[in-house]
């Protein structure tokens, strides 16, 4: 097939009705979001929610420029598409596409640093977004900026471009402040806990450490005109495949080299707290509340805590995707009670929410056969998620005086998972801190010594964990059967 979606392709699909087009121009939006990290799962969540609000509201307002961080890929990608890319919503027994057209550009932020800067500094943009992963908030184990990081500090010292995203977004808006200085709203779309104080603390950790002529002003502007919003963002999104392309080809009739899948399910909860206009994304189904923090906890200690749980015991398995794990019994059930026994009693529910419809929908999107999502995947970078999606609710229980055997049970999988990738390079150990994990679990004789080492990485148990006698036993409990391979 020599054809490639772009712009010129729209009519001809609109007519094929094979696949749904953008109910709007593409061409006719301005660029009114800079987006940090433009990965499939913004391309699938994000993105779509702003097109539907736009065509919607009839704004035309919110086209994204998308920024990639770490290569040029997605810029080889989608710029010959004219930005243009097809969302296949795969469900069982269920397949629909849709072409997107909010990304109006598409910029490589190592090779073209000071168009990004330009544009986060354009007056018409009005909301920088960020899908940068947890690990790419580079925080130290107190939660604020890891100063000690070299990449963090070169960005500090400002010799060159920056490379971090939180160098990216606090030079950006350097240049808003230098440019227009208008307000703008920062708005973080990982999963985190209170992601929007998250990166607030970051930014002001940079700023405090520039020197107090230059981080001072802009301290003082961001304080004043900046806000930075949580939200909840929801969407199972693997990484595209050929058969994902494959598929879009063939509906599409050219070549789609931007195509994502992406499960039918999508949620964004955002919290409304705006500096200046936003997209009328209540059209689109957004829920807009002022504290996002119940829709947060269910979703990071629900859906996330047994998704990590899956992962982690399927791959020790040998399951090869969350629907394979999801699909024995022994491990649904282990994900169910982690749910229902150690997460749900740590939850204020939202207004309006069932929470055992909630549970069931989880294991149901896990079990979704048309939608292969890898427990390798998930897996990755579990020194990151385990204490956003365990280890608040180990917490919470142990302070109201519960053992967690659940949560203990998840980590004990992911240390189980650390000293079986330790000693098996079929298995991949995908972690920030993957030396530092591996060197724990090679020296560890029998699962007391393994969890004593892995339990003091401070970044992921804190203090507190390792001491509480009740835990610690807990895991090693779940950890010996583990390691002899009884799963
Ligand atoms: C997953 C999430 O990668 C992971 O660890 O748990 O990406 C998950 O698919 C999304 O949060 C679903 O919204």
């Amino acid at each position: 097939m020599s054809g490639r979606l772009a712009l010129a392709e729209l009519p001809r699909l609109r007519r094929s009705g094979r696949v749904a087009v953008p109910g709007h121009d593409p061409a006719a939006l301005g660029v009114g979001i800079v987006h940090l990290g433009l990965g499939g799962f913004h391309r699938a969540h994000q993105a779509v929610f702003t097109e539907d609000a736009a065509t919607a509201g009839g704004d035309t307002r919110w086209g994204v420029c998308g920024v990639t961080q770490r290569s040029d890929d997605v810029v080889r990608r989608l710029r010959p598409q004219d930005g243009l890319y097809t969302v296949l919503a795969r469900g069982p027994g269920e397949l629909s596409a849709r072409v997107v057209g909010t990304l109006r550009e598409v910029l490589y932020a190592g090779a073209e640093p000071d168009a990004v800067f330009a544009r986060m500094a354009d007056e018409r943009v009005r909301i920088i977004t960020l899908t940068v992963t947890e690990k790419g908030h580079r925080r130290g184990a107190d939660g604020g900026l890891d100063l000690a990081d070299p990449v963090v500090r070169a960005d500090v010292a400002g010799a060159g471009p920056p490379v971090s995203a939180v160098g990216r977004l606090v030079r950006g808006l350097q240049a808003r402040c230098r440019a227009s200085g208008a307000p703008v709203t920062v708005m973080s779309c990982d999963n985190l806990v209170a992601g929007g104080e998250v990166l607030r603390r970051l930014v002001a950790d940079f700023c405090a450490a520039l020197p107090p002529a230059e981080g001072g002003p802009l301290a003082g502007w961001i304080e004043t005109s900046v806000r930075f919003p949580s939200s909840v963002v929801d969407r199972i999104v693997p990484a595209a495949t050929g058969a994902d392309r494959a598929d879009a080809a063939r509906l599409l009739g050219v070549r789609d080299e931007g195509a994502v899948a992406a499960e039918p399910h999508r949620q964004w909860v955002v919290q409304d707290d705006f500096a200046a206009d936003r997209p009328p994304w209540e059209l689109a189904g957004v829920v807009l509340t002022p504290d996002v923090a119940p829709y947060e906890a269910v979703k990071l200690r629900l859906l996330n805590a047994s998704h990590s749980l899956l992962a982690y015991l399927g791959a020790l398995r040998g399951h090869e995707t969350i629907a394979a794990a999801v699909g024995d019994p022994e491990l649904a059930g282990a994900a169910e009670r982690l749910m229902l026994e150690d997460a749900a009693p740590t939850l204020a529910v939202p207004d309006g929410l069932d929470l055992a419809a909630y549970r069931r929908g989880v294991l149901e999107r896990f079990a979704n056969p048309a939608l292969p999502d890898r427990t390798v995947r998930v897996a990755m970078d579990g020194s990151q998620k385990l204490p956003l999606r365990l280890l608040g609710t180990a917490r919470d229980r142990l302070a109201a005086g519960a053992v967690p055997r659940w949560a203990a049970l998840g980590v004990a999988a992911w240390m189980a998972y650390v000293a079986r990738a330790a000693a098996d390079p079929a298995l991949p150990l995908d972690d920030p801190i993957a030396d530092r994990l591996c060197e724990a679990a090679s020296g560890a004789a029998d699962a007391p010594a393994l969890a004593r080492r892995l339990f003091a990485v401070e970044s992921v148990f804190g203090r507190d964990l390792p001491e509480d006698e009740r835990f610690t036993s807990a895991v090693v409990e779940r950890l010996t059967p583990l390691l002899r391979g009884a799963i």
